[in-house]
């Protein structure tokens, strides 16, 4: 199939998943149109099926607001028409769905059927999309796209609590592609980072006050009050980072913290982890959670949103109510503390990620979505 995928281009769930998809997709013998601001971060080697189309957005004296949203529909109704495009996936409902389902109908009156399938994953539905300058827009993207998917039963439900969808809500949660994210040897650099042998704390995050990165330095501080032989590698960067930094300097932890940035090569920092820290307040998924456990890392996370539907507690890691920071430490310091139970819960992590999350399971179920849109059944 000729397949359009539109995505914010930057660091963030829905872009790697959408950008994931696209190149499984690819590799799979679909050729895969990319519509973007940009090119998506981890779109780096483009196969002979893959293209990128990049959206330019015209400024005009009278435009205070560049209409990005109608410069990226145009985008589509170009692409879709010059590359007999089949069906139009868009990642995020904000605005791609509502250039989408513009776009279709532009195509519509040209004769031309290019159906939408919309996949809502987070934020869109959780945060932003319920602002009532965004409800009504998001509800008639959502109801007038052919296909729609969530990415958890958690993200369906809310959906259907928030807005007035009247149609199916398909749920395919996300993937992980193991041939990337499995553990490696990486002795050189855990020694480099961790000389004595002290164990490994990771957090992945973009920083933002959602993912409350300055609990996972409390938590820190906490193991370091009791002498406990480990460092923490904070990966990402975001709006709280400089808070987080600050923290750990008030909290006299920073030297034994490694703030690493943005970084590509997750899977290699994942590789020296002894447990991974997801403290998030909302999580409709968990995207970099299901890392870590395919490179063997349990996962200690809230038990909110979807994290349930990933980290099955007290087997792959533990869940803690939201903001327990003496749960979180407490729960880490287990896993720290005794060899067996990580590497049983490592263990169990790695089987849920291959067993339930391979990306071998999860493309076909888009792309049976595909086909069912396409053919209209
Ligand atoms: O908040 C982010 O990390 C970005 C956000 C997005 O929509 O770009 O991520 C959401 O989608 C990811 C991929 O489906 C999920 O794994 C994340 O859990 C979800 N983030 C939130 O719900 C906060």
């Amino acid at each position: 199939m000729n397949i359009g995928i539109t995505c914010y281009p930057v660091y963030g769930g829905s872009g790697v998943v959408a950008t994931e998809l696209g190149k499984a997709l690819a590799q799979r013998g679909h050729t895969v149109h990319f519509i973007s601001s940009s090119l998506p971060f981890r779109l780096s080697h483009m196969g002979g099926n893959v293209y990128f189309h990049e959206v330019n957005v015209q400024s005009y004296p009278l435009f205070d607001y560049p209409p990005y949203t109608l410069t990226l529909t145009s985008k589509m109704v170009d692409v879709a028409k010059h590359n007999g495009l089949d069906v139009m996936h868009v990642h995020y409902a904000i605005p791609h769905a509502t250039s989408a389902v513009m776009a279709r109908d532009i195509l519509a009156g040209q004769g031309l059927d290019v159906p939408v399938i919309t996949t809502l994953h987070g934020t869109d539905i959780t945060l932003i999309g319920q602002d009532p300058s965004f409800t009504p827009v998001v509800t008639h993207s959502i109801n007038k796209s052919d296909g729609v998917t969530a990415v958890s039963e958690y993200l369906r439900t809310e959906t259907y609590d928030h807005f007035d969808v009247t149609g199916d809500i398909e749920v395919i949660p996300n993937f992980i592609d193991m041939e990337r994210f499995h553990r490696l040897d990486k002795e050189h650099f855990k020694q480099a980072l961790c000389p004595n042998g002290e164990k490994v704390i990771v957090h992945v995050s973009n920083f933002r006050p959602v993912k409350n990165a300055t609990q996972v330095v409390e938590v820190f501080h906490r193991l370091r009050q009791d002498d406990l032989p480990v460092r923490l590698l904070l990966v990402g960067d975001g709006p709280d980072r400089a808070s987080a930094e600050r923290r750990a300097r008030e909290l006299d932890v920073y030297d034994d913290i490694r703030f690493l940035g943005k970084q590509d090569p997750v899977e290699e920092i994942l590789s020296i982890a002894d447990v991974f820290l997801m403290p998030s307040g909302s999580e409709t998924f968990g995207l970099a959670a299901l890392e870590a456990m395919a490179c063997e890392v349990p996962v200690v996370a809230s038990d909110i949103g979807g994290l349930p539907e990933l980290v099955v507690d007290g087997e792959t890691g533990f869940l803690c109510p939201l903001n327990d920071i003496d749960a979180f430490t407490e729960r880490t310091r287990q896993l720290l503390t005794n060899d067996e139970l990580q590497s049983t819960m490592a263990a169990a992590a790695l089987e849920r990620a291959r067993g339930t999350f391979h990306v071998d399971q999860i493309v076909p179920q888009y792309e049976a979505l595909y086909e069912r849109v396409r053919d209209r059944v």
